[in-house]
């Protein structure tokens, strides 16, 4: 009975915590999710009302801007390769600051309005160059390979309209699209396992090619620079070197730091900072390097293992102050139900980054 009480008095608060304010979908089955007690939890939900993940934050015209992906539970069982993992939409969230209230701008792109895409929305980011707001997202095309797609808006939450066929060259998922000071814009991105990073070698896809074996070399993120109009590549598609702090590149046995998929990209002082998730062991870890296109030297974990299986995060400053956004699985208890957070990050003197832990106990 207590229990009962606590969980209602908890879906009460979280769901005026995160109210939007131009809230356009509500499908049912995604808001009778049981609340668990909130005292274990860093950061709550910054949304009840759809579960959202893979949160690219982005400060547009002042405000801040969340390009999540947008979980359903669509019948689809559990497997290796995510197939649980079936979006269908883009959602967008924005906020005037961390704390503030939370807009949910309503439907961003449909899944039935990318002419290339077969199913398998999964995390997307965003650029504003040239006067337009781009989109980027990965999706399977109608032979179930992954590829990266764009979309163009004239309003940061969209609607946005996707381009014909993906981008040419680009494959797996989890863009990240990074602007350096110079004006110069340059993808990140790759996810082994589901995201089929392993299939492709020199640039060229084998349906064939399996997960690497533990002695084996780690499979690493790619990256290209993006041409002037932001729906290309204007360089060759690369590995991005990750190595230890003795120059050694790791191998797949050390699945606690190498290579997993959700890449992220910003400067610290001078510094290029790449962060990603390793996967099977649920760290977000980074490297520093002194240029866009590497090599990264691994420092160690932004955020120790969250409730759920995947991990996925973004890392931006507003204000003078630097946060951290990240998912789990709280409102839900299902790995494919995730709901994105954000807490703040704090920087130490020598440049390196202050573990965060998502769970308080
Ligand atoms: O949301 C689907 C996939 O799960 C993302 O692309 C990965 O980064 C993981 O979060």
């Amino acid at each position: 009975m207590k229990a009962s009480l606590f969980a209602i008095i908890g879906l009460v608060i979280i769901a005026g915590c995160g109210q939007p304010a131009e809230q356009t979908s509500t499908p049912a089955k995604d808001t009778t999710a049981p609340v668990k007690e909130q005292k274990h939890y860093l950061s709550q939900p910054l949304v009840s009302h759809i579960y959202t993940a893979d949160p690219s934050a982005h400060v547009f015209n002042g405000r801040i801007y969340i390009y999540p992906s947008h979980d359903t539970a669509t019948g689809i069982p559990e497997d290796d390769l995510g197939s649980h993992f079936d979006m269908r939409d883009f959602h967008i969230l924005s906020m005037d600051s961390v704390g503030g209230k939370v807009t949910d701008h309503g439907v961003a792109l449909d899944i039935r309005h990318i002419p290339w895409a077969g199913r398998q929305l999964w995390a997307p980011d965003a650029a504003f160059a040239n006067n337009t707001y781009f989109l980027y997202f990965p999706v399977k095309d109608k032979k179930d390979v992954f590829h990266i797609g764009v979309a163009t808006s004239d309003k940061p939450e969209g609607p946005f309209t996707a381009e014909k066929t993906p981008i040419k060259g680009s494959y797996s998922i989890d863009p990240c699209v990074f602007r350096d000071e110079d004006g110069s814009y340059y993808m990140y991105f790759g996810g082994i396992w589901g995201g089929q990073l392993q299939r492709w070698n020199d640039n060229k896809y084998d349906s064939t090619k399996g997960n690497r074996k533990p002695q084996e070399l780690a499979i690493l993120p790619r990256m290209a620079k993006i041409g002037a109009d932001m729906k290309s590549f204007s360089g060759p598609v690369q590995e991005v070197k990750i190595l230890d702090e003795k120059g050694q590149p790791f191998h797949e046995k050390d699945n606690d730091k190498r290579f997993f998929e959700a890449s992220w990209m910003f400067r610290y002082n001078g510094k290029y900072y790449f962060s990603y998730s390793t996967g099977d062991t649920h760290n977000i870890c980074y490297a520093i390097g002194d240029s866009p296109y590497g090599p990264f030297t691994y420092k160690g974990i932004i955020l120790n293992p969250v409730e759920g299986w995947t991990s996925h995060h973004s890392i931006i400053e507003k204000d003078g102050k630097w946060y951290l956004f990240y998912h789990d699985v709280q409102l839900s208890g299902k790995t494919y139900l995730r709901n994105v957070k954000v807490t703040e990050l704090h920087f130490n003197a020598d440049g390196s980054i202050r573990t965060v832990t998502a769970m308080k106990d």
